[in-house]
């Protein structure tokens, strides 16, 4: 069990923003932007790697409510980014997948 697990089950608090029968939205604890939110499907999903033709409509529904997330934090008139760190190259420290929406400050390319 991950702790994005525990936060879904409410064993650990999180600054929820979104919550929804299919995913939940709240502050990242090391906020790399001045506004960092991640994005969690309920269902345990370790990975991009794992997803399946299953997973559609549910990684569907996640890009909207991003979108949405992103709107009613102000993000979009500026812009801001969506990042789905993914097994070790990739940067992924938490094994249940999550999108990261940063924004609030001029992002760079190539990411590091
Ligand atoms: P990643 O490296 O893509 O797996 O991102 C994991 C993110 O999860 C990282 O930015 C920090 C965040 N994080 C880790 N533990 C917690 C926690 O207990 N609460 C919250 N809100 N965020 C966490």
């Amino acid at each position: 069990m991950t702790i994005f697990k525990k936060i879904i089950d409410k064993e650990i608090p999180a600054r929820i923003v979104h919550e929804d029968s299919l995913c939940l939205a709240f502050h990242d604890i090391q906020g790399q932007a001045p506004t960092h939110i991640l994005l969690i499907p309920k269902k345990e999903i370790r990975s991009m790697a794992e997803v399946t033709k299953s997973d559609e409509a549910l990684l569907g529904h996640m890009m909207v409510v991003a979108s949405k997330i992103a709107n009613d934090q102000g993000l979009a008139r500026d812009g801001y980014r969506l990042v789905v760190n993914t097994n070790d190259q990739g940067g992924q420290s938490v094994f249940h997948l999550h999108i990261h929406i940063l924004g609030g400050r001029q992002m760079t390319w190539p990411p590091g």
